[in-house]
């Protein structure tokens, strides 16, 4: 028995606890090129697939030729939607109740939609034999923005669908309207913005891929796919192939980014689990990037118009805006809560707004499916942008600093629990303090005397502010669920004999640093090292039922369940100790790692002897062993809130602008690992200023995707990208476990306002309300040239 004392407490940073800025231990395979994705999986007898697209947005499918593909040597399985609707399988589900073509039949209805697949010995071979397929278009006139598609004598896109005759995907209102109508007759002034959040794309490093692998001989299926949420993918699988879920095996493996993109289900994983049923033999399909940047999990593409009630001295009495969002072919969101637009209305959730009404549509257009995913929590990120750009258009118009503006309405702490107009419950903050903070970082005061200064010699500084609450962790149960399967998440550990550990969850780590963080928690509740607690997840066969990884729920819901768990290992060793110490349980204490008695305090037990009694010397009538699980259903979702200011300065000559300073505050609750957490605001941030300035794909009016590569669409690399000053508040989650909130989204849902308001800022005194994203510089030119806004 060991003999320590108080004094000689494990240090908990030490051992890797929370609070550890530890390095990522993922790391050490990633950086050395060991990482074992998708395409690093090879099994016997594999086959290749790849996928045929439609050239056209819309257009009738006449014909579909394959028999010149059937006759190239190597070719093994031509797959055309008539084919796949003889297995009830030309149709899918989606997770947002629709329905989507895994290949094309009738119509194509997006550029890059997938009509036919072709296996083969090897990828060049299938490539090869979908160029030997003809296929005749019949073309329609294409759609491709939602308003355009709501109107009168638009072409119906999904004229499959029965009942539909029009481009309306859904309708949808939240608020009280005459209350905030009365709010708008009330009003001193009205303060009004229109504007599009456009289309934008997560693209990750590695695009999607599987391989599916059904055996003959026991008709099991075993799936490698990119996926962000194995169990799923599992379920619905089961509930499509009406196949047990324990003859359903989903493994993902290292996942290089996902951001969203790997969320949703796509045709070509089930166009390859379909192949590999057909012929019995393993078939692998990794997507190329432009199949990836044109067809899959696209995002944002909203348009709204919105206008704020306020009083003379800048209190907002009432909010109400409308949007219209871009959905593409098929309603496929995936995203859990029974709102069709996700959770746009948490917008104004950090502003004590007594009322407000949003309305919102939906629209088919002939674009790829998308809407939720990127980096946000279904709709947030336009959500947050809409809020601070029309706050930042209001300071102007109210007269007002657009610091104090905020300061004015942002949501006191002694307000929480704070219901917002629009039915959410935020938990917690100190959203005062973060823009003081933000301020003082940035030198605020000062930087308004050198713009002063800076104009009189015909320079145009600017600084633009957002700040924002966003509900991070979906969900609880209540009101979130995927395919009617709850938003829990879950942990199991299974402590070993010698005190080493494995734990898995329900999450999916794709780069958030899930092996790093998790076995931090592990420590910290537990005392054992987090370098002795291996962290394994994504694999059905293993991992608990969980709901993967996705609006930064992975902290609030499966790490909360790793507390949990531990907590519940910690009780059993408790009574270990009791046994080995021979006192009983109600005299024991507890610290870091060890046991004690609380009378003689020298003598105590560590965790590690305690897991050597579980298999070797427990009480008499106790189970042995030393292993749980934790099923974890969040109360609420988190609320962290951020501060993000930026300075610019804009060349009045040219348009160009460029990023002077980036300060952040960020208050997630108390971080498990402050390095990761700051990897994630950095990152989260990159993509902020890639969307407002660099990154967008449109459409001409033929339907043709501008864009679907790297040369149009643009990822920034550290040579454009500004540094970060970040700064923390810490404001624990009074709900969670730990007092954690997720982080894993808010810089990319707060960041992108901040940059556009400090350009808007710069032009302040040319009239000009919006320019749309991205900021480019001839749109920012053109604005100064003729004071108009830039759409
Ligand atoms: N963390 C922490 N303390 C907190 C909150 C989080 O230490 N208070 C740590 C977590 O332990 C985890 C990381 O920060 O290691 C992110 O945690 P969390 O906010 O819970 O988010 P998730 O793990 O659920 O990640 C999802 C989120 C989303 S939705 C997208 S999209 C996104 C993002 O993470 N995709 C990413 N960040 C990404 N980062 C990388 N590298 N790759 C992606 O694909
Ligand atoms: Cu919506 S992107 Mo993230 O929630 O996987």
């Amino acid at each position: 028995m060991s003999e320590a004392t108080n004094s000689t407490q494990l240090d908990e940073v030490r051992i890797g606890g929370i609070g550890a800025s530890r390095k990522r231990v993922e790391d050490a395979r990633f950086i050395r090129g060991r990482g074992s994705y998708v395409d690093d999986i090879t099994l016997p007898g594999m086959l290749h697939m790849e996928i045929l697209r439609s050239p056209v947005a819309h257009a009738r499918i006449k014909s579909i030729d394959t028999s010149k593909a059937w006759e190239i040597p190597g070719v093994r399985l031509v797959l055309t939607g008539e084919m796949a609707a003889q297995r009830n399988l030309a149709w899918m589900p989606t997770l947002s109740y629709d329905t989507q073509a895994v290949l094309a039949t009738d119509k194509v209805r997006f550029q890059g939609q997938e009509v036919a697949c072709v296996v083969a010995d090897d990828p060049y071979i299938a490539k090869d034999g979908c160029e030997a397929i003809v296929v005749e278009y019949e073309p329609l006139p294409a759609v491709v923005n939602p308003r355009q598609a709501m109107a009168e004598d638009a072409p119906v896109i999904r004229d499959d669908k029965e009942g539909q005759t029009d481009n309306l995907c859904y309708s949808w209102e939240v608020g009280d309207k005459e209350a905030t109508d009365r709010a708008f007759e009330q009003a001193d002034v009205i303060s009004r913005l229109s504007l599009h959040y456009p289309r934008s794309h997560p693209s990750p490093i590695e695009n999607c891929g599987a391989v599916a692998s059904f055996d003959q001989a026991t008709e099991n299926l075993t799936v490698y796919m990119t996926t962000q949420a194995p169990h799923i993918i599992r379920a619905a699988v089961a509930l499509v192939a009406e196949l047990p879920e324990h003859m359903i095996r989903i493994i993902s493996p290292d996942i290089g980014g996902g951001f969203g993109n790997k969320v949703p289900v796509y045709p070509g994983y089930v166009c390859a689990i379909l192949c590999s049923i057909l012929l019995g033999k393993p078939v692998k399909w990794i997507e190329d990037k432009s199949g990836n940047l044109i067809s899959t999990g696209f995002a944002r593409d909203m348009y709204f118009d919105g206008e704020l009630a306020l009083r003379s001295d800048g209190r907002i009495l009432g909010v109400r805006f409308h949007a219209d969002t871009d959905q593409g072919a098929f309603f496929s969101d995936a995203q859990p809560s029974k709102f069709k637009i996700g959770l746009v209305h948490s917008a104004f959730a950090c502003y004590d707004v007594p009322t407000g009404h949003i309305t919102a549509r939906g629209a088919y257009t002939n674009k790829a499916p998308g809407g939720v995913a990127y980096r946000c929590s279904f709709r947030v990120t336009e959500a947050m942008f809409f809020q601070e750009r029309l706050m930042a258009a209001a300071a102007v118009d109210v007269g007002l600093d657009p610091a104090e503006f905020r300061r004015r309405n942002l949501v006191r702490d002694d307000q929480f629990p704070y219901r917002t107009p629009f039915g959410f419950l935020t938990d917690s903050g100190q959203y005062q303090k973060c823009l003081d903070l933000g301020l003082e970082a940035i030198g605020y005061d000062q930087f308004l005397e050198d713009k002063e200064e800076a104009a009189k010699r015909g320079r145009r500084l600017g600084i633009g502010i957002s700040t924002m609450t966003e509900p991070l962790g979906a969900g609880n149960s209540r009101e979130y669920d995927i395919l009617g399967i709850k938003m829990f998440d879950s942990a199991e550990l299974r402590v070993h004999p010698t005190g080493k550990a494995i734990l898995r969850t329900g999450a999916k780590t794709q780069g958030q640093g899930h092996e790093t963080t998790w076995a931090q928690i592990v420590a910290h509740e537990l005392g054992i090292p987090a370098a002795d607690v291996l962290v394994e997840e994504g694999d059905t066969d293993t991992a608990p039922f969980g709901m993967g990884t996705y609006a930064s729920r992975s902290t609030p819901v499966a790490g909360a369940a790793v507390a949990m768990v531990s907590r519940k290992i910690r009780a059993k060793a408790r009574k270990l100790a009791a046994h080995l110490l021979e006192v009983s349980e109600e005299d024991i204490e507890w610290e870091l790692g060890r046991f004690y008695v609380r009378s003689a305090p020298a003598r105590g037990v560590s965790i590690q002897e305690c897991a050597a009694a579980a298999y070797g010397n427990m009480p008499d009538g106790m189970e042995p062993g030393l292993e749980n699980n934790a099923y974890y259903d969040p109360p609420n979702l988190t609320w962290p809130f951020a501060c993000y200011i930026v300075t610019v300065e804009v060349d009045p000559e040219s348009g160009v602008w460029d990023v002077l300073r980036v300060v952040a505050v960020d208050d997630c609750g108390v971080r498990i690992n402050p390095m990761i957490v700051e990897g994630q605001i950095m990152g989260g941030l990159t993509e902020a200023y890639a969307m407002s300035n660099m990154q967008f794909i449109t459409f001409d009016a033929d339907g043709n995707c501008v864009g679907s590569n790297y040369m149009d669409y643009l990822l920034p690399t550290a040579w454009e990208t500004p540094g970060f000053e970040l700064h923390e508040v810490t404001t624990p989650c009074p709900h969670h476990p730990l007092g954690a909130k997720g982080v894993g989204e808010c810089a990319a849902v707060g960041g992108p306002a901040a940059f556009v308001n400090a350009v808007m800022d710069a032009l302040s005194d040319t009239g000009v309300r919006n320019i749309d994203m991205p900021v480019l510089p001839d749109r920012v030119w053109e604005a100064i040239a003729t004071g108009q806004d830039v759409s």
